[in-house]
């Protein structure tokens, strides 16, 4: 089954709602407001079917490292997981089920790049600028994911290589890898899951590893038939799973957020782990990461370790110096040749692409807005300055230890319910006020100092330019949830006026409507 339509069907010139992206941010989206009889909207995309980052990281292993159960929509339980934790492919095929039974792809547009979205002031309205035209929106709602700009090494000469290179998101499943040299760059978490596949494919493989994660080991394991029967005609017990693993993995935040130390158990495992898989002591030595557990993402895997273990496998942990036509030279000289790289370095997270093209008001992109703060929002969904526009996944609502979909579904409750106000208010605009995006801010930061992505001694992705974790939730997801619960009016600058884009300005009140 495939959710991908044809694009004969032009755009619409105008919509209510515009949706950018058609992963699981767009259409849990989609379909909750359908169901809230907000019809009139439209989803597009770049790619040919939904999915997201589970439509494009195809590469070898790719799997989610949170359990299946609660890895999906609370509204869409999926009986037929096969295993605790689910391979790309399953969740893709759960995701194009979802998409295909909701009855709401008709409004979908694949294929479709939004090349700029530029508020119109005098109208009230977002301009966005397509591949395919330009469409006019009340409102936009971005779903355009935290993850989805591969970010490439500045290695020098990675251009000069005269092999194959691909990075991890973009797979390039047309190269076989069988018998060849092949050189993986980074061990996160994408890497991790390659590494094993991969390994057991090629005459070589290096692994150029910066800094060492924390792997602990994954519990995963094949669904008796007799859960998958309870699962498919007693849904209590599929609810009873979820609502385990969900607690469960609560129970993880003050580790994180309070005092690192509690994490002491986890790091017993992560090192057991090191022992199980490798046998070289020197090699143990060098994968031993020197920063404390979850500074960085923990990762879960069993045949991570072992793979390292092999004898046609090297880990180099020398930086690398340069990238020549045939191979990679690190700093202390030596020169390894290789038929393939794997670029498995991650993605633009704190400077995302998409900002430079979102012009909010006074034709100010996102970029600037955050240029010196770093990314900022109102409760990680509203930003000041960009009248009705939503981004799901947005500032700090990242986790390291539970499901982004339960974050995305208390975003997307926090979305209707704006627009059952702004339905009910008879508002034309809604903008955070910028105080209260401040007072938001300052105690994400606040909490954000003793937390372990802060004082764990390590770099990572979570962190911008300027040191400021502005990627990750610092409290529990149920609290999360329970602030976003209501779309809080009295916080938020208000228009009014009949939306009409022949209507001319809008009244711009500096109270709010509440
Ligand atoms: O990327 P990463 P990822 N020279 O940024 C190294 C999610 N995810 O694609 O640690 C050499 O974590 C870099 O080194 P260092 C998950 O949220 C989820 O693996 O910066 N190395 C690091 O080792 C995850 O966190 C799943 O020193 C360089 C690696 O590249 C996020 O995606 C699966 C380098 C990048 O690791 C990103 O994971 C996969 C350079 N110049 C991913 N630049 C699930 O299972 C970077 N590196 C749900």
């Amino acid at each position: 089954m495939t959710s991908t339509r044809p694009q004969a069907t032009p755009l619409p010139e105008r919509v209510r709602t515009l949706v950018v992206g058609a992963g699981f941010a767009g259409l849990g989206t989609a379909i909750k407001l359908e169901e809230s009889g907000f019809s009139d909207f439209l989803v597009v995309d770049k790619g040919a079917t939904v999915g997201g980052t589970w439509r494009d990281n195809t590469y070898p292993g790719a799997a989610c490292d949170v359990p299946s159960q609660l890895y999906s929509f609370s509204f869409a339980p999926n009986a037929g997981w096969s295993r605790s934790f689910s391979a790309q492919p399953e969740i893709h095929a759960y995701l194009e089920r979802t998409a295909e039974q909701s009855g709401v792809l008709d409004r979908f547009r694949f294929g479709v790049t939004v090349e700029d979205l530029a508020w119109d002031e005098e109208d009230s309205l977002w301009h966005v600028t397509t591949d395919h035209g330009v469409v006019l929106a009340d409102i936009v709602i971005t779903g355009s994911g935290g993850l989805s700009e591969p970010k490439l090494p500045a290695i020098v000469g990675l251009d000069s290589f005269r092999g194959e290179v691909f990075h991890s998101a973009r797979w390039n499943h047309a190269y076989d890898l069988s018998g060849k040299r092949v050189a993986v760059i980074g061990t996160g978490a994408s890497s991790i899951q390659i590494v094993p596949e991969v390994a057991r494919q090629v005459a070589h493989l290096d692994v150029y590893q910066r800094t060492a994660p924390w792997v602990m080991p994954r519990k995963d394991r094949p669904y008796r038939a007799v859960e998958r029967l309870a699962f498919r005609f007693l849904p209590f017990v599929q609810k009873a799973y979820r609502t385990g693993i969900y607690w469960g993995r609560e129970c993880f935040v003050p580790a994180f957020v309070v005092n690192p130390h509690l994490a002491a158990p986890a790091k017993k495992l992560a090192l057991k782990n090191i022992e199980r898989g490798i046998s070289d002591p020197e090699l143990r030595a060098a994968v031993t990461p020197d920063y404390q557990i979850g500074c960085k993402r923990i990762l879960i895997s069993n045949d991570y370790y072992p793979a390292l273990d092999k004898d046609h496998v090297t880990v180099v942990t020398d930086g690398i110096a340069e990238i020549t036509p045939t191979g990679i030279v690190t700093q202390d000289g030596a020169a390894r040749e290789v038929d393939a790289i794997v670029v498995a370095t991650g993605f633009h997270t704190t400077e995302l692409p998409l900002a430079e093209h979102i012009k909010g008001r006074d034709g100010r992109t996102l970029a600037d807005a955050w240029r010196e703060e770093g990314m900022t929002a109102y409760k990680g969904t509203t930003i000041s300055g960009f009248p009705n526009l939503f981004q799901i996944v947005g500032p700090n609502t990242g986790l390291g230890h539970s499901s982004m979909v339960f974050i995305i579904e208390s975003q997307i409750a926090y979305i209707l319910s704006a627009l059952q106000k702004m339905g009910s208010h008879e508002l034309l605009t809604v903008e955070p006020k910028p105080e209260a995006q401040q007072s938001w801010n300052m105690d994400v930061q606040r909490r954000m100092q003793r937390t372990v992505w802060n004082t764990g001694g390590c770099a990572s992705w979570y962190l911008d330019d300027h040191g400021r974790n502005t990627t990750l939730w610092p409290r529990t997801t149920f609290k999360f949830r329970s602030l976003l619960s209501d779309f809080d009016l009295d916080q938020y600058v208000v228009t009014t006026g009949p939306r009409n884009i022949t209507s001319g300005p809008a009244t711009r009140t500096k109270e709010n409507a509440a």
